[in-house]
């Protein structure tokens, strides 16, 4: 079967902000604080988009959430008119107006895992949107998350849609940004390497959270009924140094795993377990070490949250890596080695998601894969496919409904509450999602 590789991105929402809500996440506690321009946020998150789509992939646009989220502060016992539930909220439990405000969902790697069609024993494409529940902000995404998921794949018969897991610690899911596929080629059977943290059981003793149990990735797989899975530990130095979804330190692309020598805790075992499953292709492994890149440098460089992509009609893959990874001299070095070499990596292209970037989301996090037949592209929802003149009518509107600065007090403001509802009203009316796609127009 022929198959390409779609990406979906989150667009990134008007509340979009640095609040300092993951902890080990070193970008969103180092800017805790900061100001914001969700503006331009939306703009470096739209161009990402556009080059994607002009480079031939299949590009969609996964919408918002509504933040702030009001309905959630009106379950935690806060009344009245809307405006008055923000600012209670805010005076009385400022931590959970925090959460309530995140823009979050921008991060569509986080939102479900993907299992393609040709690796579901029901021939169909399945998606578990991940119930984030390690961090409260972003435990409140997963229902939303599975409307969008729905409004983008409507047809039940080529597209599975699932509940996420329970909302419990010991299922604990990060969705795709611990899920790498591997294959021949897209429409290939593949190895479904899921890499987790903890067991649900595990008396987990680390500084920062693990933010996936295996048990979550077992459920998923069994959910999906997927073939070629893979199950690895990540590497627990990697989650100390900062790694807090394995796509920090690791991507994957057709046959080829590229990551950094921390990211799993047993690398020779995962590599033999990959060759195992591997059907019709010899995996190629392109390991980096921390003699080259020492975790922190691949942290804050953000080199392995590139996307690596086979652009149609090149030969060799490519890496769409952020400003910062050019930046840092030891990661830069690394890309023009790969470039240099006979390896299956052959150019790089740099994108400038820098606001993405200061709480930690690179391009990677920023987009969720979804490998696609022709006819299941073409049962998607087009209303939310990038193209040139939708990017132009979302750049229009960011330019129009988006603050161009915004800090923690901001927040609070009734009349962002108002913005917001409006500029989600006129996306609705863009993206072609219907008069009751959010909660408040629901209400
Ligand atoms: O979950 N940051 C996100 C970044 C997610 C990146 N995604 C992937 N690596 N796939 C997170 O830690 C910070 C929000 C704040 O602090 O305001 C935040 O949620």
């Amino acid at each position: 079967m022929i198959a390409v590789e779609a990406n979906a991105d989150g667009l990134i929402g008007p509340t979009h902000s640095y609040a300092g809500l993951s902890p080990g996440n070193l970008a969103s506690s180092l800017n805790r604080g900061e100001a914001s321009n969700p503006r331009a946020a939306v703009l470096q998150g739209l161009q990402k988009m556009r080059l994607l789509a002009d480079l031939g992939l299949p590009q969609f646009v996964l919408p918002p959430q509504e933040r702030p989220d009001i309905p959630f502060l009106r379950s935690l016992g806060f009344t009245g008119s809307d405006a008055a539930v923000l600012e209670s909220a805010w005076r009385n439990a400022p931590a959970f107006a925090a959460a309530a405000c995140s823009a979050s969902a921008m991060w569509a790697a986080n939102a479900a895992t993907v299992t393609p069609s040709a690796d579901a024993a029901d021939g169909r494409v399945h998606f578990t949107p991940a119930n984030l529940n390690t961090n409260l902000h972003r435990s409140l995404e997963y229902r939303q998350t599975q409307r969008s998921l729905q409004a983008l794949f409507p047809d039940p018969q080529r597209f599975a849609v699932h509940d996420a897991l329970p909302a419990v610690g010991h299922l604990a899911d990060e969705g795709a940004a611990n899920h790498v596929r591997l294959c021949a080629d897209h429409g290939a059977p593949g190895v479904n390497l899921m890499v987790w943290g903890r067991g649900a059981f595990e008396a987990w003793d680390g500084a920062f959270p693990a933010r996936q149990t295996r048990e979550a990735s077992e459920a998923i797989m069994r959910r999906h009924a997927a073939s070629g899975a893979v199950l690895a530990r990540q590497g627990r130095a990697a989650i100390a140094g900062g790694t807090f979804h394995n796509d920090v330190v690791c991507v994957g692309a057709l046959d080829t795993l590229f990551f950094h020598d921390l990211a799993f805790e047993d690398v020779d075992t995962t590599r033999d377990a990959i060759r195992r499953a591997a059907r019709g292709f010899e995996p190629i492994f392109v390991e980096v070490s921390s003699a080259d890149l020492p975790l922190g440098d691949a942290i804050t460089s953000y080199l392995f949250n590139s996307m690596l992509i086979q652009v149609p009609g090149e030969d060799r893959l490519s890496l769409i890596c952020p400003v910062e990874t050019q930046e840092n001299p030891r990661a830069a070095a690394v890309v023009e080695g790969l470039i240099a070499s006979n390896g299956p990596i052959g150019a790089v292209r740099y994108v400038d998601v820098r606001q993405s970037m200061r709480n930690g989301g690179g391009p990677a996090c920023l987009r969720l894969r979804v490998v696609l037949t022709g006819t299941e592209l073409a049962a998607a929802n087009p209303a939310m496919r990038m193209n040139a003149t939708l990017h132009d009518r979302l750049a229009d509107w960011g330019s129009r409904r988006y603050r161009d600065s915004l800090i923690a007090a901001d927040l609070a403001d009734p009349a962002l509450l108002v913005e917001t509802r409006e500029a989600l009203d006129e996306l609705t009316q863009i993206l072609d999602l219907g008069g009751d796609f959010y909660p408040f127009q629901r209400a």
